[in-house]
């Protein structure tokens, strides 16, 4: 699958776009519960601009209550089947459980979005198993109680060390190096000091030779910097875009696509100082389906 190729990766980050079908999650407020809602949201960010969707039954913000995985389940199916279908972009799913990845995967996913890492031998397994790729994340500690009192000696070294045991141990396992993403899991037990520290040195995971997922979108770190709610930090969001501006293979993780293809446009264009089309990493070009 192209999306895995690092020879057809386009010359700008790759845009997947947040389909959460929880009630509780902390940026969208499950405004998107209902299934049918969540596919037509899925439709709408390819129509924006996404180049991949993530979709996720489990709300992993600081201080999330666990759902059950038969709810997960139910939550995050009937989506993937239906954009898995529908969409024309490869599909993730945010779990940290085998059953679902599983699951997903037969529904149409071709990618694990494994926000609690590979800790869980079944889920190698299951990324083996059914030929898919997978995004390792960093965290520290579990959602209800990560953010109570994050503790690093150094968050960089740690981290990089972290992602660089998770990759080859990945590696060993006998998962395909080009399907593999590293992530440093901003906000998942993290100070505000340890999100920045991270963001201005994202090239040091990046030497490790795997495409770097950034997810920053409406994070409360960014509420930490501008005092702004949840509702009103597209612009700290795309600030945080900056973070991957000279990376070689970056993926960012982001609630509001249409922005933040604008946003890489217009950065692409002035760095290049050409006008560039936004070409998917099949070699499709999306045009935008609302002329001026
Ligand atoms: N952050 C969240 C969820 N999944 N996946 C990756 N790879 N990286 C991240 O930083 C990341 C992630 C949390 O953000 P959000 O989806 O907006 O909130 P919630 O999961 O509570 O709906």
């Amino acid at each position: 699958m192209e999306l895995f190729d690092p020879d057809t990766w386009p010359a700008r980050p790759l845009v997947m776009g947040i389909v959460n079908v929880t009630p509780d999650s902390f940026s969208d407020g499950g405004r998107f519960l209902d299934w049918e809602r969540a596919v037509a949201h899925g439709l709408d960010l390819v129509r924006e601009g996404a180049d991949l969707l993530d979709v996720g039954g489990e709300s992993t913000r600081p201080g999330a209550d666990p759902v059950a995985p038969e709810e997960e389940l139910e939550r995050v199916l009937p989506v993937i089947e239906c954009l898995a279908a529908e969409a024309g972009v490869p599909i993730s799913v945010d779990t940290r459980r085998p059953n679902v990845a599983r699951r997903a995967l037969r529904a149409g996913a071709s990618l694990v979005n494994a926000v609690g890492g590979l800790a869980d031998p079944s889920l190698t397994n299951t990324v083996l198993g059914e030929g898919a790729g997978v995004c390792i994340v960093h965290m520290q500690g579990e959602p209800g109680t990560m953010q109570e009192a994050p503790s690093y000696g150094n968050v960089l070294a740690e981290i990089v060390e972290f992602l660089r045991d998770a990759a080859s141990q990945a590696r060993d396992d006998g998962i395909d190096p080009d399907r593999i993403w590293l992530d440093p899991g901003i906000g998942f037990g993290k100070t505000l000091d340890h999100n920045l520290q991270l963001l201005a040195n994202l090239d040091r995971i990046a030497e490790l030779g795997y495409p770097v997922l950034l997810g920053a979108s409406r994070k409360r770190f960014i509420g930490s910097i501008s005092g702004d709610p949840v509702g009103e930090r597209v612009p700290g969001s795309l600030a945080a875009l900056s973070a991957v501006r000279d990376l070689p293979r970056a993926v960012v993780r982001v609630h509001d696509v249409a922005a933040t293809r604008q946003f890489l446009m217009v950065e692409h264009a002035i760095a290049r100082r050409e006008v560039p089309t936004w070409e998917r990493p099949d070699g499709s070009l999306h045009r935008l389906s609302r002329p001026e």
